[in-house]
């Protein structure tokens, strides 16, 4: 029974399985609006488990993520294959000028019932990637797309997002954007099973794949960090591939495409897959939990109870500690 202004969910499912980008979307509409139905679509959807390779792209503005993905996603046409691709901007969906140049670009495959392309705002909390982002990808799974694309700005908290969201992460680099360094310090070389180095055609580029050799060599980038997110590639054999391209010439693309299958046959075949998928269920659950838990106490006493505390503490009464299992109390 569809009741007025509802969506038929069920319906919207059986024909999301069915590649019908508009079910799609409506879907994903109904996350992104944080939707009363949004119960209702996550439970249809967890009825359809996902065997979709979920691969997530991220490294700094500029280095060419936008432009791998698009030369990726007609990688893939051509070997029959259906994409579906989730662009995570920092910025507004609507008024980020990059991301209008990703529109324009990623156009060539519009028309292909095989490739769905979405853009997410990322409003997610400390600069990581939002709630709905998960569930999107739970769409796209849901629909049975063969691979699908993450694409997300390697900033912070959002990589660490990636990293357990998708079953393999490519980092790219390029020359010229002083990635060396500024990788190494945020992290973001451990979450990689495969590096990137787009603009091969430039000068500088064997140097950032020299860079990452040497880096190999010295153990970095398979650190307890990587474990620490689920990812077990430093124990379980995988060596992580330096792979040179240059995506807008459609060059290295093949290579990307070999290596990126070859991990997905490792996952599976190493019992890999299976870890992540649990760590992701994981982390997916625990930021559901612990956004509810806030919600809670903003809706109860919660608020009050704190200002109470504060009061304590400042007086010299209570200590922080204390102070906050009493707020806790009020829960
Ligand atoms: N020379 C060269 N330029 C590239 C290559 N790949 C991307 N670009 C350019 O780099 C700029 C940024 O690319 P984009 O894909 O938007 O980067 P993103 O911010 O990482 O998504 C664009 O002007 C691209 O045309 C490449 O392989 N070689
Ligand atoms: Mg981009």
């Amino acid at each position: 029974v569809v009741r007025s202004g509802n969506e038929d969910v069920a319906d919207l499912v059986r024909r999301a399985g069915e590649h019908q980008s508009a079910a799609v979307a409506r879907l994903i509409s109904l996350i992104e609006r944080d939707s009363p139905q949004l119960r209702e679509v996550a439970a249809a959807l967890a009825r359809l488990p996902g065997r979709s390779h979920v691969v997530g792209l991220t490294g700094s503005p500029g280095v060419g993520k936008s432009t791998t993905t698009s030369a990726l996603v007609a990688a893939l046409r051509a070997s029959g294959r259906s994409v579906g691709v989730l662009a995570v901007d920092p910025s507004s969906p609507f008024t980020g000028g990059a991301l209008l140049g990703d529109r324009i670009r990623m156009q060539e495959h519009a028309g292909d019932d095989g490739v769905f392309i979405r853009s997410l705002a990322s409003r997610g909390q400390l600069g990581g990637l939002s709630a709905e982002v998960p569930q999107a990808l739970r769409v796209l799974e849901a629909a049975g797309f063969d691979v699908i694309v993450i694409e997300t700005v390697g900033v912070g908290q959002a990589e660490l997002d990636i990293a357990s969201l998708a079953d393999t992460v490519l980092v790219v680099l390029a020359p010229g954007m002083g990635d060396g360094i500024q990788a190494v310090k945020a992290g973001i070389l451990e979450i990689a099973d495969i590096y990137v180095v787009n603009k091969a055609d430039r000068e500088g580029a064997d140097l950032v794949a020299r860079d990452l050799r040497h880096m190999q060599t010295l153990g970095a980038g398979t650190s307890s960090g990587a474990q620490a997110l689920g990812r077990d590639s430093a124990t379980a054999g995988w060596e992580v591939p330096i792979v040179k391209t240059a995506s807008s010439e459609g060059q290295g693309i093949d290579d990307l495409l070999e290596q990126i299958d070859r991990h997905g046959e490792w996952l599976t075949s190493s019992g890999s897959l299976h870890r992540r998928r649990q760590h992701r269920a994981a982390t997916e659950i625990e930021a559901i939990a612990l956004g509810e838990v806030r919600a809670r106490f903003a809706r109860s006493t919660g608020p009050a109870a704190l200002s109470a505390a504060a009061d304590h503490v400042v007086a010299g009464a209570l200590d922080p500690f204390s102070a906050a299992e009493q707020v806790l109390d009020a829960l």
